[in-house]
């Protein structure tokens, strides 16, 4: 018996009705959900709007320290994301054709920030950035404020990203609103940032109508050591990524038993001072592991086949292990790279392929915010090449207005002999 489909059969339930009112009824079934389920109790959905000045006022306020630190972070994420941006190409053929590939931004994104205790400052960093390097027209910030209240961090991070709208609005209802619009909120091309069941359900049925980012599941570290570095950083590194949830993955991968034992140790040592040591006992207890592996050879089979969303190479000489590498989300070379610095500040995206799903996706980033338009410009040289090919492989498929489109070309250029 699946234990789970009573609980998701209600969740699909709930979310195509909420989704069904919000593109019937617009602005006024946002209201009536966000009154329900965050208990903010609008007159119009204008005033669910953050305007630009009280997010500059919450940036203002922080303590020093904490701005800085986020304006350290948007830097190097900005300019780690400037380098993957995709430009326009074209060549010419010989006879004079002109092919082609032109990079236009998406014009309108919606950026999900859930609430509550998953409300990441970095996390707007991390999602919004990219798609400003790439050029997008409007970014428009969903988030939802249960009682009013909303994380200052969050509305710091969303000036320094500069968000052009943020509305206080969460749930399948603000991925309905993104997705059709309303009589205040523009509908998007494209919905990106993660969210709980209910949104993670709400992006799933309005695939097609908008885009959307891959559907992120609980947070993964998998380290390789060589057994030379100090047990009780392997031992927090692993903590890092389980306190995220009961469900996130730790996993520990060295050829030296030993080693395996000290770090081992380490964690019944540093675990009960943990501020979440709840979340991460439960978390190593169901999911984490230490495999004891014959090589580094085999810790690279080992890897390739989880695929790991983060991969720590806690190893005196990672390059060599590098080039095994085929499936992770990220990489952090070498004993000082703590996967959390990609987290926050290192510049990377984190927002990373999780569940094995490094095998064929990518991290977020710019490419996510651009899309490709072909180009083709022929010669007269060219058209009639191609018209004579195109006539006879239209023809092939029985599809003789194809042909004749294409044959014109050529009758049109033996005439008329254009130049190119
Ligand atoms: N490790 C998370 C990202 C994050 N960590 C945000 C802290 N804040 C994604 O894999
Ligand atoms: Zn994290």
């Amino acid at each position: 018996m699946d234990w789970d489909s009573g609980a998701t059969g209600q969740v699909e339930q709930v979310v195509v009705e909420i989704l069904e009112a919000v593109r019937r009824r617009g602005d006024s079934a946002v209201l009536e959900y966000t009154a329900r389920f965050d208990r903010i109790t609008a007159s119009c959905v204008a005033e669910l709007e953050i305007s630009p000045e009280r997010r500059a006022t919450a940036l203002d306020r922080l303590p020093s320290m904490q701005r800085e630190a986020l304006e350290f972070a948007a830097e190097r994420i900005r300019a780690y994301h400037q380098r993957q941006k995709t430009e326009s190409w074209s060549y010419t053929e010989p006879d004079g054709s002109i092919l082609g590939q032109q990079v236009t931004p998406l014009e309108r994104v919606g950026v999900y920030v859930p609430g509550g205790k998953a409300a990441y400052p970095s996390s707007v960093l991390m999602n919004v950035l990219p798609a400003r390097v790439a050029g997008v027209d409007e970014i428009t910030m969903l988030a939802p404020a249960p009682g009013g209240e909303i994380n200052p961090l969050v509305l710091a991070a969303a000036q320094i990203a500069r968000v052009d709208r943020l509305f206080t609005i969460g749930g399948a209802q603000a991925i309905g609103v993104l997705a059709y619009g309303s009589e205040t909120i523009a509908a998007v091309d494209k919905i990106v940032g993660p969210g709980n069941a209910y949104v993670a359900e709400a992006k799933r049925r309005v695939f097609g109508q908008v885009g959307i980012d891959m559907i992120a599941g609980p947070s993964e570290i998998m380290v390789v050591c060589d057994g030379q570095t100090d047990p009780e950083w392997i031992a927090v590194d692993l903590f890092a990524q389980a306190e995220h949830d009961e469900d996130a993955r730790a996993m520990l991968v060295c050829p030296d038993p030993l080693y395996l034992d000290q770090v081992q140790s380490a964690m019944e040592r540093l675990l009960p001072a943990m501020e979440r040591s709840e979340i991460i006992r439960a978390a190593l207890n169901s999911r984490g592991a230490l495999i004891c592996v014959r090589d580094l050879a085999e810790a690279a089979d080992v890897v390739n086949f989880v695929a790991p969303e983060h991969l720590e190479l806690s190893l005196i000489e990672p390059e060599r292990m590098l080039s095994a590498v085929r499936h992770a989300g990220a990489v952090f070379l070498g004993q000082n790279t703590a996967e959390v610095f990609g987290d926050y500040c290192a510049g990377p995206n984190h927002v990373l392929p999780t569940s094995r799903t490094a095998r064929f996706a990518s991290p977020l980033g710019v490419y996510d915010f651009q899309k490709r338009t072909s180009l083709v410009r022929c010669s007269g040289d060219g058209a009639a090449r191609l018209g004579r090919i195109a006539g006879r492989l239209a023809r092939g498929e029985g599809l003789t207005a194809h042909a004749r489109s294409a044959e014109y070309r050529v009758q049109e250029s033996d005439d008329e002999q254009q130049p190119p």
